[in-house]
């Protein structure tokens, strides 16, 4: 029956989304466009094909060898070891990220924009992410208008948020009104009423939905709290997008930064399942801990220098380099001063990638960005002269699988130009994003049932045994 329903609701673009789905290995198995506005009824039409989809193939290729671990991806951090499912995202170390097989410009094409503008609207890519499908502009709106009507927030966490110091790093503040948010858990309560395995993912759905409509208040009041004397968010509108009534509520009017966050917001969202924030909140999930105290567990993880709170480092070391040699400092100069960090052991913060091996479309898209609202900027400048000069600065190290800048060498300028200069903010921007990601995945996580995860480990005595090493 649902088979039939969507054969019958095809729409236009079909044809095109199955041959990129196809091409870029993504997991849209229904090539068909689903013409509902309400994203749930969509879910409950496709979640049963995947489901099949899931069983059969499992059935016929569950015993398929599919690669093999040596003992330096044990002790490396696990890359490239294939063990984990994620369905909304496919990251090629050399093309970059590709949402539900859509590469970066494609979905700047292809998805929804807000009235007047040119970004894609961030509700679009949740769309996409979830569905596989590019929205229509009436789906995108009712997913707007429904997160405007899910995002009050419960009073004992606006309580806990206006008690933290001011001195409390932001990421610290999200954490942990994200994890208090737990009160508010549909899928918690059903969890303890008994409700069945299969009616796991609506209850998630119904989390995941309540939780990214909320973010944007509960973060602008954790912006206002700490840098801005504790004014008031104002209230949400329910004809605004997404990052319209977020901008508005963080005090930001301008059309361009609007636009800017539209764009960030989509860009930052997911990055396939492996790293840190995307695998802890599907493996917190996995206990079945609610969405909440899951997604809690992703934005821990993002709060890591070496991860999510890389934009912040980016900032102050542009400002740092800024100080110490001028933002208009010579080639020659930028790379002695890049040379003298890496001797004292220093990182270049917004350069290189577990994955990617060239730079990060999520960069050049933000680049773009740049050349075309603030070319002249200083710090704009700055950042493009470090990117001539730190790639060769990071091979001569001869260690560094990949000198090229990601996401984070960018954000922060463009955020400063608009005024946002508090850096120790910027992580939580990326966290709101993420969002949109890890709640996707984890939606399909309880759809499609996947059990508690448990990797074996072995200790090094294990290790030696087992490869017949001499001690
Ligand atoms: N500056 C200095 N040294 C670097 C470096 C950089 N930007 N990137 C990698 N290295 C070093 C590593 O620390 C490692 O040194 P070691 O052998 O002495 O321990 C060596 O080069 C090999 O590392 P790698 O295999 O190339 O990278 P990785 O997969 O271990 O780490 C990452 C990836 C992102 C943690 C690393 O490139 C890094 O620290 N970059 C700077 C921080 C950053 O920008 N993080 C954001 C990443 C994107 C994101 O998640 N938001």
């Amino acid at each position: 029956m649902a088979i039939i329903r969507a054969l019958l609701s095809r729409a236009s673009g079909v044809h095109f989304q199955a041959a990129q789905a196809q091409k870029f290995g993504a997991a849209i198995t229904v090539p068909c466009r689903f013409e509902s506005t309400s994203l749930k009824d969509v879910l409950k039409q496709k979640v049963p094909i995947e489901q099949d989809n899931v069983k059969n193939f499992r059935k016929e290729h569950g015993s398929t060898v599919i690669g093999e671990v040596t003992v330096d991806m044990a002790y490396g951090g696990m890359r490239g070891i294939k063990g984990l499912v994620c369905e909304t995202s496919v990251l090629d170390p050399e093309e970059g990220i590709r949402f539900r097989g859509y590469s970066i410009p494609e979905c700047q094409k292809l998805l929804p924009k807000g009235p007047g503008g040119q970004e894609p609207l961030p509700e679009g890519l949740f769309w996409l992410l979830a569905t596989g499908d590019i929205p229509t502009e009436a789906q995108v709106k009712s997913l707007s208008q429904e997160w405007a009507s899910r995002a009050d927030l419960p009073q004992h966490v606006v309580t806990m948020l206006n008690n933290f110091p001011n001195h409390l790093h932001p990421m610290a503040q999200l954490c942990a009104a994200v994890a208090a948010l737990h009160s508010e858990s549909k899928f918690a309560k059903a969890y303890q009423s008994g409700i069945p395995k299969k009616q796991y993912w609506e209850y998630v759905y119904e989390d995941a939905m309540d939780l990214i409509a909320k973010l944007p208040p509960l973060a602008a009041t954790i912006y206002r709290n700490t840098y801005k004397d504790g004014s008031s968010i104002g209230g949400i509108k329910s004809d605004w997008d997404w990052s319209k009534n977020f901008s508005s509520m963080l005090g930001y009017e301008d059309q361009q930064f609007i636009e800017l966050m539209r764009l960030y917001l989509t860009i930052h969202s997911d990055h396939e399942g492996g790293n840190v924030s995307a695998h802890a909140t599907h493996l917190v999930g996995s206990a079945l801990s609610d969405p909440y105290l899951s997604f809690c567990g992703g934005m821990c993880g993002l709060a890591g220098p070496l991860h999510g709170l890389a934009n912040q480092e980016v900032l102050i070391f542009l400002t740092k380099i800024a100080k110490s040699i001028g933002a208009d400092a010579s080639e020659d100069k930028l790379k002695d001063f890049l040379v003298s960090e890496l001797k004292q052991g220093r990182v270049v913060p917004g350069y290189g990638h577990a994955v990617l091996r060239k730079t990060d479309p999520r960069y050049t898209c933000q680049r773009e960005f740049a050349l075309k609202h603030l070319p002249n900027d200083p710090m704009f400048k700055l950042v493009s002269n470090i990117y001539k000069v730190t790639p060769p600065v990071l091979l001569d190290t001869g260690k560094i699988k990949n000198p090229w800048p990601n996401v984070d060498a960018h954000s922060g300028v463009l955020l400063q130009y608009y005024g946002m200069k508090e850096m120790n903010y910027y992580t939580v921007l990326f966290g709101v994003s993420r969002a949109l990601g890890v709640m996707a995945s984890l939606i399909w996580d309880r759809a499609l049932n996947l059990p508690i995860e448990r990797p074996k480990s072995m200790s090094t005595p294990g290790l030696m045994k087992l490869t017949k090493a001499k001690k």
